[in-house]
């Protein structure tokens, strides 16, 4: 595994804190965004270009190489998707 940079390590929690503000802030759900971005023919679970493009919106500096970092934390067990539980 890739050792994540101090810089990429700050920029993916500046995304969560957003992402969380985002969800407060309109009374959203973390399913709801979820949804939202569960656009593709693969309902319940996020591909990467999926995920990454969630990424991007939310955290324009964020790049590709950050958000595929940010991807593989969550996808624990490497199905290449993210399921939400
Ligand atoms: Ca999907």
């Amino acid at each position: 595994m890739t050792r994540m940079s101090a810089t990429a390590k700050e920029k993916l929690e500046n995304f969560f804190i957003r992402l969380k503000k985002i969800i407060v802030r309109n009374g959203l759900s973390l399913r709801r965004v979820f949804n939202d971005f569960d656009t593709n023919d693969i309902k319940g679970q996020l591909s990467f270009e999926e995920f990454k493009y969630m990424v991007q919106k939310i955290s324009k500096d964020i790049t590709i190489e950050e958000a595929q970092m940010a991807f593989n934390l969550i996808d624990e067990d490497h199905s290449n998707s993210i399921e939400f539980e």
